[in-house]
């Protein structure tokens, strides 16, 4: 090769090289945009907010107003003083998880109005205080559901777990009441019964329906607030007890998105929750998504038979989900909002919330930032 041959190919490298980092530059998102947060239940919790700050790379606060009724309007002090605590620890308050919809929404009663419009004002507080994106779910009467706490693992630690077998042994549902802690209300045994019935008579399309009428009061309220709303998929990702689960699968995630072309009208990316269903494509719906997705949990799952699963460590090795698969998507998407690592076992003798203990959470979002330094680091043109 001639000394000028060798000179054009290298300087046709160098450029072609450049060009790449530039396309990184400007199409890639930094590694900083993408905010590593942790879930905190408020003054209760007895992971401490100073202990979440020691956590490398955790910069940002999921929690909530967790004493307010559901249905109320919660007052804009209160939010505001939760946000001061939140940042005197030197955290951002990234997200709020959730403010629930009142079951009234989700049947379609004529007292909707009423919550619809105090869930606007909440809407409305958010944006005055500065917090700009709201996860919340559709799933009736129950929220996440599992029908173990404590399912043991061999190595001696203990995460949740759900056997569509052992939920067919329980026969009287406000069994499940009982045992289950972490939802946003306790109902007495009476308004139990009654929701129970009520939404057994509800089909999937009156469930859409009602959906439907509460995104199109709410989603413009959130536009003019600077709220970004995101949908939480139902957990497990199929009906239970008889009653009808909607927010279960790409298809209807899509339609969702689809019911308000707005970037307020989100979807939470729930790997743990989506993943339970090995139909749910994970990396497509991502792909699908795209700009859609405003807040992601990453957790993964062992899928132990059809409907059955218990929780596994974040490593893809240890469960049936493709983590670093599922990051290489965000991260292709130019994801840059909140992400959490979700339910944790428990781990070295730690007790507390079920699956919101410390240990776990933290292995697991240094597992998942070691994943997008990854994904970021060998992104390539074709992958
Ligand atoms: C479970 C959580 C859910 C979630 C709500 C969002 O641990 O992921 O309870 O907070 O469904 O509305």
């Amino acid at each position: 090769m001639s000394q000028s041959c060798l000179f054009q190919n290298t300087y046709l490298f160098a450029n072609i090289w450049t060009l790449k980092e530039a396309y990184y530059q400007i199409l890639i998102p930094k590694n900083s945009l993408m905010k590593m947060t942790m879930r905190w239940f408020g003054a209760d919790d007895p992971v401490q907010l100073s202990r979440i700050r020691q956590i490398a790379g955790v910069t940002g606060i999921v929690s909530a107003l967790h004493d307010m009724p559901v249905g109320e309007v919660w007052p804009l002090e209160k939010l505001r003083t939760l946000k001061a605590e939140i940042n005197n620890e030197g955290l951002d308050f990234e997200v709020v998880e959730s403010i629930p919809v009142h079951e009234d929404i989700k049947l379609g009663l004529p007292t909707r109005d009423t919550y619809i419009d105090n869930y606007c004002r909440n809407i409305e507080n958010l944006g005055k205080a500065g917090i700009r994106t709201l996860c919340y779910n559709f799933m009736p009467v129950f929220d996440w559901t599992r029908t173990n706490l404590s399912h043991s693992h061999a190595d001696g630690s203990n995460a949740l777990s759900f056997s569509y077998e052992e939920l067919q042994k329980i026969s009287d549902s406000s069994d499940l009441v009982e045992s289950l802690p972490g939802w946003a209300e306790v109902y007495t045994p009476d308004r139990f019964k009654y929701l129970m019935d009520a939404f057994r008579h509800i089909g999937q399309d009156e469930m859409w329906a009602n959906l439907e009428y509460f995104l199109k009061k709410v989603i413009p309220i959130a536009e003019a607030s600077g709220v970004k709303m995101c949908i939480h998929p139902d957990d497990p990702p199929w009906p239970i007890l008889g009653l009808p689960r909607i927010i279960i699968d790409e298809d209807a995630l899509l339609r969702l998105t689809r019911i308000i072309d707005s970037p307020s009208n989100g979807v939470t990316l729930c790997t743990g929750s989506l993943g339970a269903s090995v139909s749910n494509n994970l990396p497509q719906i991502i792909r699908k998504l795209g700009d859609r997705i405003h807040f992601v949990h990453m957790r993964n799952v062992a899928v132990t038979g059809p409907k059955s699963f218990h929780e596994a460590p974040h490593l893809s090795s240890m469960g049936s989900l493709d983590m670093f698969a599922v990051m290489q998507s965000l991260v292709r998407i130019g994801y840059a909002g909140p992400l959490r690592p979700d339910h944790g076992r428990m781990i070295w003798g730690e007790s507390g919330r079920p699956g919101y203990g410390l240990f776990d959470r933290a292995l697991g979002a240094s597992y998942l930032q070691g994943l997008h330094e990854a994904a970021q680091k060998t992104l390539t043109f074709n992958s």
